[in-house]
C-alpha cells in the first residue's frame, strides 16, 4: 500500500555526526522507533499522522555508527495495536533489541508469549491527546493485570498538565512503570515550581517509577540547538534532566526517539543528541547507570 507522510513531516536526519562523547560497553537506546516500511507493515487506519518509513536495518545502522549495544524499540501510535513491524524488527535484531508493545483487551494469551518469546517486555499506555484516542481506564487496568504475571512493564507518556488527573490511574498500577520524556515538563517553567516538584514527588514516592531522560529535542523551546564548541544544545532541558538523573540515578533510561516523531521545524542531529548525555548524567557512574545497568537490568535479566 502507498502511504503518503503526513505535509510538514521532516525527513530523520540522513547523514547524522559521530558523537564526541563516547558512550560506555554495552550502552541501551532505551526509545527509539521503527516506522513500517508501509508497503509491508502498514500503518494503523486510526493513526494521526503517516510517517516516512524508518526501517529496523536503518535503525541498527544508526545503533552500530553512534556506537549503542542495544536497542529498545518502543511501538509508535501511527501502527497502532498492530506491533508486527516492532516485533519484525526485533527477530532480527539477535538479542540485541527489546521491544514495548500497544495492546488492546482483544489481545489472546498466545500473542502475549508469543510477543514475550520475541523480546516484548512491556505495553506502552499513551495520553497525550494528539496522538491517540481516549482508552477507558478500566480497559487499561484489565491490561496491566494481564501483563504483570509476565513481568512486563507499562511505559506511560503524558504530557505534565495532565499528571495531576491521572495520579490515581498510575499510582493503582502493579508493575514497574516508565515515564516517557520526563512525563514532557513544560521548559519555560521554573524548575523548582509545582509542576516539576509533582512529578519529582510521583518518582520519589513510588519506587516502581522510572523515566526516560529523553527528547531535549522535543522539549527544548529554546528552538533548535545554537551549536557551541562544545555541542552542548538543547541547553534549557538540561537542568530538568540533570535533576532527574542526579535525584533518582538506578530508575533512569536514555534514548534517541529515532526516527523523531512529529517534528515539523527541527530535526535533531542523533550524534549531537547523544552529546546531550554528559551535560545530564555528568560522572562516568551515572552514565553507566543511565546507559548500561539501568536498561540491562530492565529489560535484559529475562
Ligand atoms: C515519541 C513521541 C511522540 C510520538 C509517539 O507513538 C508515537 O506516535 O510516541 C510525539 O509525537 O511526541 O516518543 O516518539
Amino acid at each position: 500500500m502507498e502511504f503518503t507522510k503526513t505535509p510538514g513531516w521532516l525527513d530523520w536526519y540522513a547523514n547524522p555526526s559521530k558523537p564526541h562523547f563516547q558512550l560506555p560497553p554495552g550502552a541501551v537506546d532505551a526509545h527509539c522507533h521503527v516506522f513500517g516500511p508501509g508497503d509491508r507493515f502498514p500503518y494503523a487506519p486510526e493513526r494521526k499522522y503517516t510517517p516516512c518509513d524508518a526501517s529496523w536495518q536503518q535503525l541498527f545502522a544508526l545503533r552500530d555508527h553512534l556506537g549503542f549495544d542495544k536497542n529498545v524499540i518502543v511501538q509508535a501510535t501511527c501502527h497502532g495495536a498492530d506491533n508486527s513491524a516492532m516485533v519484525d524488527a526485533l527477530k532480527h535484531a539477535n538479542g540485541k533489541a527489546r521491544g514495548i508493545a500497544t495492546v488492546r483487551r482483544s489481545v489472546t494469551d498466545n500473542e502475549l508469549q508469543a510477543m514475550n518469546a520475541a523480546g516484548v517486555r512491556g505495553v506502552r499506555f499513551n495520553f497525550v491527546k494528539r496522538l491517540v484516542d481516549f482508552t477507558p481506564k478500566d480497559e487499561l487496568l484489565e491490561i496491566a493485570a494481564r501483563i504483570a504475571p509476565l513481568g512486563w512493564q507499562v511505559v506511560i507518556y503524558f504530557e505534565a498538565v495532565d499528571l495531576p488527573e491521572l495520579w490515581d490511574f498510575f499510582t493503582r498500577l502493579p508493575t514497574t512503570v516508565v515515564v516517557d520524556h520526563m512525563g514532557r515538563p513544560d521548559v519555560n517553567k521554573p524548575i523548582d515550581g509545582s509542576e516539576f516538584a509533582l512529578f519529582l514527588k510521583f518518582m520519589r514516592e513510588h519506587e516502581n517509577v522510572w523515566s526516560k531522560v529523553s527528547c531535549p529535542e522535543r522539549l527544548s523551546v529554546a528552538g533548535p540547538p545554537a551549536l557551541d564548541s562544545e555541542r552542548n544544545a538543547y541547553r534549557d532541558v538540561v537542568p530538568f534532566a540533570r535533576k532527574v538523573v542526579e535525584s533518582f540515578p538506578d530508575r533512569v533510561l536514555w534514548g534517541t526517539d529515532w526516527p523523531h516523531p512529529n517534528l515539523k521545524d527541527h530535526m535533531p542531529d542523533d550524534g549531537l543528541l547523544v552529546d546531550f548525555i554528559p551535560h545530564i548524567a555528568t560522572t562516568p557512574e551515572l552514565q553507566r547507570k543511565l546507559l548500561v545497568d539501568n536498561p540491562t537490568r530492565l529489560y535484559w535479566s529475562t
